[in-house]
């Protein structure tokens, strides 16, 4: 029936790290958002969108909740807080960690500064026993009210589909807010550009991947063919960086192309000529103008 539909917005925040693209990709069935085992993979916010026969749940994925250190971090932290009361559930990824620590302390305060009802998700409960998580979950549900605690592992799966219940019986009666066909806000070449960020990010040691950007120069469709010509460049901010990421006889940024080729061609699902670039330029993460060229502006936080 039209009218019980529901529909509505779902954030999901956590720190750095605890898996919170790697469960919305879960939960749409389809890799959109980037994810790796490296802090603040996430720099921007993305939005998802999961409609069923009865509802629409619109997920926004955030970057994680830290401290920030230069103007990305400060755009990034902005970019997390702000959603909080503008949605209709806060999904709180937490590592199935029993100490908790000053991050999740910041984001509990965060969060009582706004009415919006909170899902407690327990994510990684593949990594740790059952007994354990008795005891994550005790040590939880003293430091606030939550509508409810639900350990998942967003890896296997598992547990996830408890997660959508609860969130389908919490939305409000609403509109179908997009068509059936949109699964994401990101244009395709973001998502490109985003690709080859993940294979830096995963390969790259350290605090090199922090420090780059990457752009997308050109992306043609050749005619009456499933095959796109791609150039990217890789915006990084030292000499000495460059040549890490290119590698002895350009060996890993050979491997960074392979890799990134491969998710390209199951997004675009067509072959692919994948040229990359690599240039130098110099505290970007520091200057307005610079971020704003890499796409991350204030204005669209
Ligand atoms: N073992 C395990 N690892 C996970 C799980 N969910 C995410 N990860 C890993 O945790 C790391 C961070 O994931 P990501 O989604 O990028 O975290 P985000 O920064 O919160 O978006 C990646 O290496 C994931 O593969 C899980 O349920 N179990
Ligand atoms: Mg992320």
């Amino acid at each position: 029936m039209e009218n019980n539909f529901k529909s509505g917005f779902v954030t999901l925040i956590g720190r750095p790290n605890v898996g919170k693209s790697t469960l919305m990709n879960k939960l749409i069935g389809q890799k959109i958002a980037i994810t790796s085992n490296k802090p603040q993979t996430t720099r921007g916010k993305i939005q998802t969108i999961l409609t069923t026969e009865n509802s629409q749940i619109v997920f926004l994925d955030t970057p994680g909740i830290h401290q920030p250190r230069h103007k990305l971090g400060e755009y990034m932290v902005n970019v997390a807080e702000k959603t909080l009361k503008d949605v209709d559930i806060v999904l709180w990824l937490v590592e199935p960690e029993v100490f908790i620590g000053a991050g999740e302390r910041y984001i509990a305060e965060r969060l009582a500064e706004v009415k919006t009802p909170v899902i407690l998700v327990i994510n990684k409960m593949d990594t740790v026993k059952k007994e354990d998580l008795l005891v994550v979950i005790d040590a939880y549900s003293k430091l606030r009210k939550f509508e409810a605690i639900i350990p998942i592992s967003a890896f296997t799966g598992d547990n996830t589909k408890s997660l959508l219940d609860k969130i389908n019986e919490m939305l409000p009666v609403g509109p179908k807010y997009f068509s059936e066909e949109t699964v994401t806000d990101q244009p395709e070449r973001q998502i490109v550009a985003e690709l080859v960020r993940e294979q830096a990010l995963r390969q790259l040691d350290k605090e090199i991947p922090h420090g780059i950007a990457v752009v997308l120069d050109q992306m043609v469709k050749r005619p009456d063919k499933d095959f796109y010509d791609i150039e990217v460049t890789i915006i990084c901010e030292k000499d000495s960086h460059k040549g890490i990421i290119i590698g002895k006889q350009g060996a890993m940024l050979k491997s960074i192309g392979t890799f990134a080729r491969r998710e390209i061609q199951n997004l675009l699902n067509a072959k692919v000529n994948l040229q990359i670039w690599v240039k130098v330029r110099k505290d970007w993460r520091d200057s307005d103008i610079q971020l704003k060229n890499f796409g991350y502006d204030k204005k669209n936080v």
